[in-house]
C-alpha cells in the first residue's frame, strides 16, 4: 500500500519484444486494457516504442511495444529494429513472445534464433512467453515451452493468448512480483507517452494497413497536419492528416476508383478515432507522394521515425 510519503510504491518498465506479428502489440493493448498500439494481421505494423501504462493502487507498469525484430535491410526497417533493442536493452524486465514452432522437436527458425541472441546479448531479467496457444495443439506448445526453458534465458516460461486472454493474469503475478520500488512516472489517468495527433496517425495508418496489401502497407506513413476543435454546437475535432506513399502507382491504390478506398480508410479511422477520443470526428485525407521516403533518412526523421 501507498504512504504519504510514496514509500511501498512499486514501478518498471517491461518491454514486449519478439518477431514481427507473434502478438506484442495485441497483448499490451489487453494488458492495458485499451487501443494504445494498433495491430493488424500484418507482420511489422509498429514502427517504434510505444508505451502503455498500467496504473495500479500501489504500482505503475510501463509496458513497452516494440517492432518485431527481424533482418533489417532498408533504413526503415533497420530503425525499427534499433527501436526494439533500445527497449531490450534498458527495460526492467522483458517479456519475449514466441508462436508455437509448427511441430515437436521443430528446431528455432533463423528469426527466432536471431531473437534469442539479441535477448542474450542484452542480459536483462526475462519472461518466455508462447503466445497464440489459443490457436496451436498442445503438443507443440508444450515442446515449444521446454525449448524456451532450455535456453536458460528465462526466470519463467509460460503459455499465453494475446486475443483470449488465457493466462494474463498469471503473467501479471509474475510481472508484479518482479517491480522494484520506483516512481509513478505518468500521472493517474495518462495510459500512452503518445500524443493525441501520434495516436490519431496510427489509427489512419491502421486502416490503410488493413485494407492494402503487396508493398502498400509498408510503402505508406500517416502524418496528422492539423487539429482544430470546434466548439460552437456539438463538439467537433477537425482532422487534417496526410498519407505519403512511394510511388505514384501506390497513390492510386491508395485512393482507388472514384476515390472509394480512400473513402472507406478514411470512414473506418473516423470511428476509431470517434471510440478512442470519445468526440465527433471530421477527417480530410491527402495522399502525397514522397519518393522512396522509406529509405532516406532525413525523411524518416521528418516522418516521425528518428534515428535511435
Ligand atoms: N489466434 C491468436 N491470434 C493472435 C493472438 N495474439 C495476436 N494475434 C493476432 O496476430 C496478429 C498480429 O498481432 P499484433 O499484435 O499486431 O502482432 P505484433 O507482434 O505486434 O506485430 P508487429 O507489430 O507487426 O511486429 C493479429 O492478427 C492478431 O489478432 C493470440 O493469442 N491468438
Ligand atoms: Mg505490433
Amino acid at each position: 500500500m501507498r504512504t504519504a510519503d510514496g514509500a511501498g510504491y512499486r514501478s518498471g518498465f517491461v518491454c514486449l519484444v519478439g518477431r514481427p506479428n507473434v502478438g506484442k502489440s495485441t497483448l499490451m493493448n489487453r494488458l492495458v486494457g485499451s487501443t494504445v498500439s494498433i495491430a493488424t494481421p500484418k507482420p511489422q505494423t509498429t514502427r517504434t516504442r510505444i508505451m502503455g501504462v498500467l496504473h495500479g493502487e500501489d504500482y505503475q507498469v510501463v509496458f513497452i511495444d516494440t517492432p518485431g525484430i527481424h533482418q533489417a535491410f532498408s533504413p526503415l526497417n533497420k530503425r525499427m529494429v534499433g527501436y526494439a533493442l533500445g527497449a531490450l536493452s534498458d527495460a526492467d524486465l522483458c517479456c519475449v513472445l514466441v508462436e508455437p514452432r509448427p511441430s515437436p522437436g521443430a528446431p528455432p527458425g533463423p528469426e527466432e534464433q536471431l531473437l534469442l541472441d539479441r535477448v542474450r546479448e542484452a542480459g536483462r531479467p526475462a519472461l518466455g512467453l508462447v503466445n497464440k496457444v489459443d490457436a496451436a495443439g498442445g503438443e507443440q506448445v508444450l515442446a515449444t515451452l521446454s525449448a524456451l526453458h532450455d535456453t536458460g534465458l528465462f526466470a519463467e516460461v509460460l503459455p499465453v493468448s494475446a486475443l483470449t486472454g488465457h493466462n494474463l493474469e498469471r503473467l501479471m503475478q509474475l510481472i508484479l512480483e518482479r517491480l522494484e520500488p520506483g516512481p509513478e512516472y505518468f500521472p493517474p489517468g495518462q495510459i500512452s507517452d503518445q500524443g493525441r495527433e501520434t495516436m490519431i496517425g496510427e489509427l489512419i495508418r491502421q486502416a490503410l494497413m488493413t485494407r492494402t496489401r503487396d508493398e502498400v502497407p509498408y510503402g505508406a506513413a500517416v502524418r496528422v497536419e492539423s487539429l482544430e476543435e470546434r466548439t460552437q454546437g456539438e463538439p467537433l475535432l477537425v482532422v487534417h492528416a496526410s498519407i505519403f506513399v512511394e510511388r505514384d502507382s501506390q497513390k492510386g491504390i491508395v485512393i482507388g476508383k472514384g476515390g472509394k478506398m480512400l473513402k472507406a480508410i478514411g470512414s473506418e479511422a473516423r470511428q476509431r478515432i470517434e471510440n478512442l477520443l470519445g468526440v465527433r470526428i471530421f477527417l480530410e485525407l491527402n495522399v502525397r507522394v514522397l519518393d522512396r521516403w522509406s529509405e532516406d533518412p532525413r525523411r524518416l526523421t521528418e516522418l516521425g521515425y528518428p534515428e535511435d
